[in-house]
């Protein structure tokens, strides 16, 4: 995502934490983020540049047409580095946290800034896209009038589309109509969001399997090299941003929840 995404996720995240989660967020955030996540959550793409080895943990690419993932495949020895992948830094940054209140050789800071950002882009479809077409950066297409790769419309165009027609190019309302369909449409399904596998910590696998299955059944789907996307393009695909951000904000809460408690 770009930065309304993350901050979107982030702000989901902190009003869903428990007192121990949240109080553990406060000591672990930079003094200058003043207690708000969201004010950090793109620190990860800033720092990509100068930490080289980041830049590969925001996204987990897949092999052409399957529409699926499978860790072993697709992270765990990627060109002979093991784990370089979104989902590999999810784990990882979640066993950092894991030493919160112990001594430890990590940079607690860094990790939860990292995880909270990684969290984020597991929830972009296309961040689990094909590695034939990076993730749809290869992808040349029109966003109405204007040139833009298919990735950047999923990172970033689709939201500030929404917010500029429906939420008066204020995040905050964007934000509080998503709260909304946390609370209202989506109620009954928040649990099954929460719930992760055999006592773990987090499930990324299960993420990155969902947003690989979205990346094909809405991502790519009608949107082909030189194609225009337009009003049914952006009114049909922006649910799908909507419920992943919702989802990005509520697992990372739940997974910083179940770290801290
Ligand atoms: N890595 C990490 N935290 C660090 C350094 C590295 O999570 N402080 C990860 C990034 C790569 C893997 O470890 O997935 C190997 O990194 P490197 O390229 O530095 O060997
Ligand atoms: N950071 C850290 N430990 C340090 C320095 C920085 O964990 N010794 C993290 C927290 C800061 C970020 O890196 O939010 C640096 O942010 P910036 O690049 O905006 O100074
Ligand atoms: N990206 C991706 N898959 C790739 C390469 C990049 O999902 N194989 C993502 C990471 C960034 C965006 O696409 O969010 C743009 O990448 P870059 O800044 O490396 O061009
Ligand atoms: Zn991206
Ligand atoms: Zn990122």
């Amino acid at each position: 995502w770009g930065t309304d995404g993350h901050a979107i996720t982030c702000k989901i995240a902190q009003s869903r934490l428990s007192d121990t989660a949240a109080a553990a967020v406060k000591k672990l955030l930079p003094d200058y983020a003043q207690n708000d996540l969201s004010s950090v959550c793109s620190w990860a793409d800033r720092v990509k540049f100068y930490l080289k080895w980041s830049s590969a943990l925001h996204f987990a690419d897949t092999p052409p047409k399957l529409c699926t993932f499978q860790y072993d495949r697709d992270c765990k020895d990627l060109n002979g580095v093991k784990d370089r992948c979104v989902v590999g830094a999810i784990n990882n940054y979640t066993t950092q946290l894991l030493d919160y209140g112990k001594d430890t050789k990590y940079n607690l800071t860094q990790a939860l800034l990292f995880l909270s950002h990684f969290m984020g882009d597991v929830h972009q479809p296309l961040h689990t896209g094909f590695t034939t077409d990076k993730g749809g950066n290869l992808i040349d297409v029109h966003w109405f009038t204007r040139k833009q790769n298919l990735h950047h419309v999923w990172d970033a165009n689709i939201i500030e589309t929404a917010e500029e027609r429906f939420y008066d190019t204020n995040i905050d309302k964007y934000i509080s109509a998503i709260q909304e369909n946390i609370t209202k449409t989506w109620s009954d399904e928040v649990a099954g969001w929460e719930a992760c596998s055999s006592n773990k910590t987090t499930c990324p696998d299960i993420y990155a399997s969902e947003g690989i299955k979205a990346a094909c059944q809405w991502a790519y789907k009608d949107a082909p090299e030189d194609s225009v996307l337009e009003d049914d393009y952006f009114l049909s695909r922006l649910p799908i941003v909507s419920l992943r951000l919702a989802e990005g904000g509520v697992r990372l809460a739940a997974t910083l929840n179940r770290i801290f408690q």
